[in-house]
């Protein structure tokens, strides 16, 4: 029987930041349509020629034959129109449609803006750990420009993340209520955010905590976030309490399911 990779896969081609959140949406869902596809990542800026080149800007960006889908959200929705039944992340009952439509945007503009601030409170003060983050994979040319660009890069993410020490409290304050929010979803024991099937809002909600559960299944990019040894001891610590927290145990268990489909 014919998959959509069989004839589809040689058209797609996917720009990424080797670690971002809303990269790994898209990749989570096209590893669930076992959709094989061309992965390019860049460091940041350098990102803007490739994203420039397709009319985006941001990543990622999904090229399908001559479509160019420049949001996480838009691609999520253009796979799930080639998506067998099975594998759909949008329900049909208009009722959960909603609800999950809800919470991807919840997650999308809260989570999703959050976990960045948070993250690079600490990332990008430790060009040790800003080069693992955002060098792994990236072409040649970008790793040995690096060291050159990192002061440029460092004042573009703060000045585009807004870094302050209240920003950086608001954001870890966001993060917790939306896990407060998720663990009492989750708290009668439902498999799934919405209805009994594996969703959009499943996938976005795990994809976009990555950085503060930090999963083990986090694939080839593994080393620069699931080692908590390797992290500096505060932020650890706030990675164990998410982690321990139900949401935070709810997104690990999606993150191992992926590992099932990747
Ligand atoms: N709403 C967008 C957000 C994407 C986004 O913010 N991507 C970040 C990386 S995680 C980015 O590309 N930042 C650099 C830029 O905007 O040029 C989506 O869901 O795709």
């Amino acid at each position: 029987m014919a998959t959509p990779s069989d004839s589809l896969s040689p058209q797609f081609r996917l720009i990424t930041f080797p670690v971002s959140h809303y990269c790994e949406k898209a990749r989570w869902a096209l590893a669930r349509l076992n959709i094989s596809y061309i992965e390019e990542r860049h460091a940041p800026l350098f990102h803007r020629m490739a994203t420039g080149r397709v009319g985006g800007k941001s990543v990622p960006i999904l090229i399908a034959g001559a479509q160019v889908f420049t949001d996480s959200k838009d691609i999520l929705k253009y796979l799930d129109t080639i998506a067998p039944e099975t594998t759909k992340l949008y329900p049909c009952a208009p009722e959960l449609l909603k609800q999950v439509e809800e919470l991807e945007v919840l997650f999308n503009t809260q989570l999703g803006t959050a976990t960045p601030i948070w993250e690079y409170s600490y990332t990008l003060h430790n060009p040790k750990l800003a080069k693992r983050r955002f060098l792994y994979g990236v072409p040649f040319h970008e790793q040995a420009l690096f060291p050159l660009i990192f002061p440029l890069i460092s004042s573009t993410i703060r000045r585009q993340i807004n870094e302050k020490a209240e920003a950086v409290t608001n954001a870890h304050a966001q993060i917790r209520q939306i896990f407060e929010a998720v663990g009492n979803l989750v708290a009668d024991g439902r498999t799934y955010l919405v209805g009994d099937r594996f969703s959009a809002a499943d996938l976005t909600f795990a994809a976009l905590s990555t950085a503060v559960v930090r999963p083990p299944e986090y694939g080839d990019t593994a080393l620069a976030l699931s080692n908590l040894e390797q992290l500096p001891p505060k932020m650890a610590e706030e990675v164990r309490v998410f982690r321990e927290m139900p949401a935070g145990a709810f997104a690990l268990r999606l993150w191992r399911s992926r590992a099932a489909v990747s």
